[in-house]
């Protein structure tokens, strides 16, 4: 007959429990800010050298005559590679070339070279945005878009949602868009005509605006050059 004991021990401690979790003498944790993105303690500091670097570029862009190239992308996605084979190496200064990441950072530095020069044309190699240091909120913000006659958006891979953002923002500007797919070497022609649909359809960038490069064998720097 134990079962006669215990459903009031079971109860018992039923109610034991529910009165812990109604009233529990243990205090929930203590709202603290998560450390994320935007907590970075020093991001505040970063934010404001890239807009005042961003600021300086606009300035530096209006006082200068002549075509201009902006190459933007996420990191590693191979602009500055592709900036120093398209120039044969011959932009100045050379950009850095990350392994797979990227070198060029303008939130250190509020004097570091933004644009670089190569015959009677101006090129910008952003640093890849939508980073810690580099959001993509601040370049929607701050990046001078409206004054490149041509615009170089690099993907590796897939077009993020930040990378569409931008081709928006560009595309808003009028501006001459080019998505370049970098690291096109292993992909059949089947595949390259559907990546190129499904690029344009998601950017709106025309099909013939979607060029396949490889820096490994050259391939597309010729078009790109066009
Ligand atoms: N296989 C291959 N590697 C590439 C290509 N383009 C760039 N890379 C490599 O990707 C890395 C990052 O390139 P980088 O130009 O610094 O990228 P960025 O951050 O967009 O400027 C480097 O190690 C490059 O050698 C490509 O088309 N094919
Ligand atoms: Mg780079």
């Amino acid at each position: 007959m134990w079962w006669l004991l215990a459903l009031p021990v079971a109860g018992a401690i039923a109610a034991a429990v529910g009165a812990l979790t109604a009233e529990s003498p243990v205090s929930p944790e203590p709202k603290t800010k998560r450390s994320g993105p935007t907590s970075h303690p020093q991001s505040g500091h970063f934010e404001r050298i890239l807009t005042a670097n961003l600021n300086r570029l606009r300035k530096e862009l209006c006082s200068s005559p002549g075509r201009k190239v902006a190459l933007l992308g996420q990191p590693g996605a191979g602009k500055s590679t592709t900036l120093d084979a398209l120039t044969e190496e011959r932009v100045q200064p050379r950009p850095r070339i990350g392994i797979g990441t990227d070198m060029t950072d303008w939130s250190r530095n509020p004097d570091v070279p933004l644009c670089s020069f190569f015959e009677d044309i101006l090129f910008v190699d952003a640093p890849g945005h939508g980073t810690q240091r580099h959001s993509t909120e601040v370049y929607l913000r701050l990046f001078p878009l409206e004054q490149f006659e041509h615009v170089l958006l690099f993907i590796q891979g897939k077009l993020l949602e930040s990378d569409e953002r931008l081709l928006r923002y560009a595309r808003s500007r009028g501006r001459r868009i080019t998505i370049v797919r970098t690291h096109a070497g292993g992909l059949t022609d089947a595949e390259r005509e559907l990546l190129r649909a499904d690029l344009s359809r998601r950017s709106g960038v025309p099909a013939e605006g979607v060029l396949f490069l490889d820096n490994r064998t050259r391939e597309g720097l010729n078009a790109l050059r066009r």
